[in-house]
């Protein structure tokens, strides 16, 4: 399957969509695209790759109607739609995996609405339905602080979206191996003396991406959503489901530049122009950049610092936590495995399960893959990588619900209690690595944890979270709606589900 593993860069593009949201319909169609020059069909949404940028402000209640108007049954038709990054605390319904709902099946709709009380920053949104979205379905979601506290750092932070596997995209744009040598460009156009707020986005499926602009040192901001103490770098590895804000000041001689996001796998380098896009000033010819690769300040993990409320929750000891998880993982007869255990979707969502009073990890399915968790308690999850560093690694895994404190960073061995980064998806390193995350148990709800590239949770790389599970009833009000999906879902024929 020709697949795009692409990324965002939000910043002043030419061309770029209107946002949408916080309320807005969100209509999922198949339809043809050829943002590399080669055309395929795509599960997209509003008909688009990526899809159109949704944008709200801290505090916003958001109301995304998700219409499901697929029509091509060589692909899946039901969807379902992640809001990647936001806590949905209270509303775990509306978390979009199947973890939390039944998918909505064609020629259907299904109203996510959600509250943003507490999140600000970069977020993006993709299909959490088998690997629909690397069928096409993804798109960023930025939720604006009026306070933000790195307002004065820069002057504009209009995000559109230029990104760069089979082809790196950046914003949709971008050259393949084979592809049309005159494939356009994105062109990211900046104003010389300006300071620009740059969203980065992986919303890849598989590799991750070495991104880099020719002649430019950034000032690093905010990682996945979280505001960070401002650190210089020149260069940044962005993991799948990763999200970065930098600050640009376009400081340099009028001209052209490269941007560049070179994958970790697939057609690497920059040969033909691909992995490739234009930072192109005001003044400068349209021309493709000379420039030459300058970067030598690739931003460490381990040096980002949380601005607000820095410092890992427990005790400043090995085991100073409530629940202290090892999770092994392995690769077994083509399954990735969690402590032993592949996952396999269940047929009932962990969350009907759960408010149909299973709320024992023996009770709940699928069997060995359900952990619960204490309300008010710190967890700790340490990700023996021994087994599977190798095998399409390194893993980066996210958890729904939380962000949480990573303790011990990749390439680390340094435990870090008192000021350690604070993210949703954290690379998992080599096979020397043990990285170590903690959070705090407060918003009941099954979540999931899993690795996010696509086709290893395909391959049963997960585990689910059945945090705080006597209360997630009575915290979570189901709509009636939700209550629909199941029904409609168990009674779609073979050709009605697609995918055939
Ligand atoms: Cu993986």
């Amino acid at each position: 399957m020709f697949y795009f593993s692409s990324f965002l860069l939000l910043g002043p593009i030419a061309g770029a969509l209107a946002a949408i949201g916080p309320v807005t319909d969100l209509h999922i169609v198949n339809s043809f695209i050829q943002p590399d020059g080669f055309n395929r069909s795509g599960v997209l949404a509003e008909g688009v790759f990526p899809g159109p940028l949704i944008t709200g402000n801290k505090g916003d209640n958001f109301q995304i109607n998700v219409i499901d108007e697929l029509t091509n049954g060589t692909m899946l038709l039901s969807t379902s739609v992640h809001w990647h990054g936001l806590f949905q605390k209270t509303t775990n319904w509306a978390d979009g995996a199947f973890v939390n709902q039944c998918p909505i099946a064609a020629n259907d709709s299904f109203l996510y609405n959600f509250n943003v009380p507490d999140q600000a920053g970069t977020f993006w949104y993709h299909s959490h339905l088998s690997t629909q979205y690397c069928d096409g379905l993804r798109g960023p979601l930025v939720v604006y602080d009026p306070q933000d506290p790195y307002a004065d750092l820069y002057d504009v932070d209009d995000a559109g979206a230029a990104p760069t596997s089979d082809a790196t995209l950046i914003n949709g744009l971008g050259r393949s191996v084979n592809g049309p040598a005159d494939a356009p460009f994105a062109v990211v156009n900046v104003v010389q003396g300006s300071r620009y707020r740059f969203r980065l986005v992986s919303i890849s499926c598989d590799p991750n991406f070495l991104f880099s602009i020719d002649g430019h040192t950034f000032t690093v901001i905010e990682a996945d959503s979280v505001n960070h103490e401002p650190v210089v770098a020149d260069s940044i590895q962005i993991f799948a489901a990763q999200r970065y804000s930098f600050i640009l000041t376009a400081n340099q001689t009028v001209d052209n530049y490269w941007i560049r996001a070179n994958p970790s796998n697939g057609h690497t380098g920059f040969a033909g122009g691909i992995n490739s896009a234009i930072l192109r000033y005001s003044g400068a010819p349209v021309a493709d950049p000379v420039t030459t690769q300058t970067s030598v300040n690739l931003l460490q993990e381990t040096s980002l610092v949380p601005l607000e409320n820095p410092g890992a929750p427990g005790n400043a000891t090995l085991n100073g936590v409530d629940v202290d998880l090892n999770l092994v993982l392995s690769f077994v007869g083509g399954r990735f495995e969690i402590n032993g255990v592949s996952f396999v979707p269940p047929t009932v969502p962990v969350l009907l399960q759960i408010l149909s009073g299973a709320t024992t990890a023996a009770e709940l399915l699928p069997s060995g893959s359900v952990y619960t968790l204490p309300l008010n308690s710190v967890i700790q999850l340490s990700f023996n990588t021994v087994a599977v560093a190798a095998i399409g690694g390194p893993h980066p895994f996210h958890l729904h619900g939380h962000t949480f404190d990573v303790v011990r960073s990749a390439g680390s061995t340094e435990y870090n209690y008192v000021n350690p980064p604070r993210r949703d998806v954290v690379s998992t390193g080599a096979a020397t690595d043990n990285v170590t995350i903690r959070f705090a148990t407060d918003n009941a709800g099954p979540w999931f944890l899993h690795c996010h590239i696509d086709w290893h949770l395909e391959a049963g790389f997960a585990i689910v979270f059945a945090e705080d599970a006597p209360d997630v009833a009575a915290a979570n009000p189901v709509p009636d709606a939700w209550n629909q999906l199941c029904p409609t879902y168990d009674a779609l024929t073979s050709a009605q589900l697609g995918g055939n």
